[in-house]
């Protein structure tokens, strides 16, 4: 799963980037420091995992992941300082969800590329760029479907009103997931759209922890939600020993978790994902995500496809039920552990081990 990085040059991109994978990225206060798309992954924090883990002494535990894609800057726009444009864009096309960070810190040595801290204005000024993006390759592919809906095809006949509807959206200023019809979001979401992605405002704060007023407001009205991290602060954290960096965050009232979990854990819900979880005792407790509605079958396969070819039944216990008993055997006593078929709908929270035989 990819989360995109968006927003203005400086916004801290590549800071959020380096905090939450904890890659070595080049942070500096020049635009377009990045060239190439850096890639590197998250662990999605799930106390769940922990739990499971911890109520059956199960020693390793390996959490989900996000990849994180921090995009290369444009020389192209770079003068009106947007930091994006056409061809980085295109980068962002494959992503799942977008994470916009927004420009909140004070901090008068990073430049603005317009000299003012300003996160609603920022926000609208990137939100603008990418429905325009997205409003020319809609314009493109109506061009298509028109000639195909004329010649009577199918495909296209039925294609050209969902494709007038997100043109119509996006003229009126609405991003693509407000659509309104899930036809029109299917296809929006299918061209690789960005206002139609999933997308969480990041507003990157000196060490407020709630979104600037306005921002929530604006993404609401993006349907979308905002959060609030000192990036900066954060990362200084990060390098601290622990002892130091738990003290340091007390004085600041930072909060018990750090901030990079938040939004790793905010980006994954957003992808609407399913996690059920392997761990019926030692040696490896796993979080595991699929699409919403994935039969048991498929959801074995992504443990391995021999589960899913030699699949007889799945053993299936809610999270919950395996903690309070304590281990897999109880819950069989307990009778909280039941058995289900190939076509059976993982459900949120489960923890499943597959009867198998190849
Ligand atoms: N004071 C302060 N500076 C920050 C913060 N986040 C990033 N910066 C600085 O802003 C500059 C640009 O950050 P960077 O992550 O490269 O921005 P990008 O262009 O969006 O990738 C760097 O000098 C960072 O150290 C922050 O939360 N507080
Ligand atoms: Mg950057």
């Amino acid at each position: 799963m990819d989360l995109g990085l968006v927003g203005r040059a400086n916004a801290g991109k590549t800071a959020l980037f380096a905090l939450v994978t904890g890659a070595d990225a080049e942070i500096a206060p020049y635009p377009f420091t990045t060239r190439e798309p850096a890639r590197a992954m998250a662990d999605v924090p799930d106390p769940r995992l922990q739990a499971i883990a911890d109520a059956q002494d199960i020693p390793r535990r390996v959490p989900a992941q996000v990849q994180l894609v921090d995009i290369a800057g444009l020389a192209a726009g770079a003068g009106q300082g947007e930091g994006l444009g056409g061809a980085a864009l295109g980068q962002l096309r494959q992503a799942d969800a977008l994470l916009h960070v927004v420009r909140a810190f004070a901090n008068a040595e990073v430049p603005h590329p317009e000299e003012r801290v300003d996160p609603v204005a920022d926000a609208e000024a990137v939100d603008l760029e990418l429905a325009i993006a997205d409003r020319e390759q809609v314009e493109r592919r109506l061009d298509k479907v028109r000639k195909g809906a004329r010649a009577g095809e199918k495909g296209a006949v039925a294609e050209l009103p969902a494709l007038e509807r997100i043109a119509e959206a996006l003229d009126a200023g609405r991003p693509a997931r407000l659509v309104g019809d899930d036809d029109a979001l299917a296809i929006a979401l299918d061209m690789g759209l960005l206002t139609a992605k999933p997308v969480l405002y990041i507003a990157n704060t000196d060490d407020q922890l709630e979104p600037p007023e306005g921002l929530a407001a604006h993404a609401a009205a993006q349907g979308a939600q905002a959060l609030a991290l000192p990036v900066g602060t954060e990362l200084e954290l990060a390098g601290m020993d622990p002892e130091e960096a738990a003290e340091f965050a007390r004085e600041m009232e930072l909060g018990e978790t750090r901030g990079a979990d938040a939004v790793v854990a905010g980006a994954y819900r957003l992808l609407d994902l399913v996690t059920f979880f392997t761990g019926s005792g030692p040696p490896e407790a796993r979080a595991w995500p699929i699409t919403r509605g994935t039969a048991a079958a498929q959801a074995a396969g992504k443990i391995h496809s021999d589960l899913e070819r030699g699949f007889i039944r799945a053993e299936v216990v809610g999270w919950e039920d395996l903690v309070a008993a304590g281990s897999w055997s109880r819950a069989r006593e307990a009778a909280t552990l039941r058995m289900e078929g190939k076509d059976y709908i993982v459900q949120e929270g489960d923890v499943i081990q597959v009867r198998f035989n190849v």
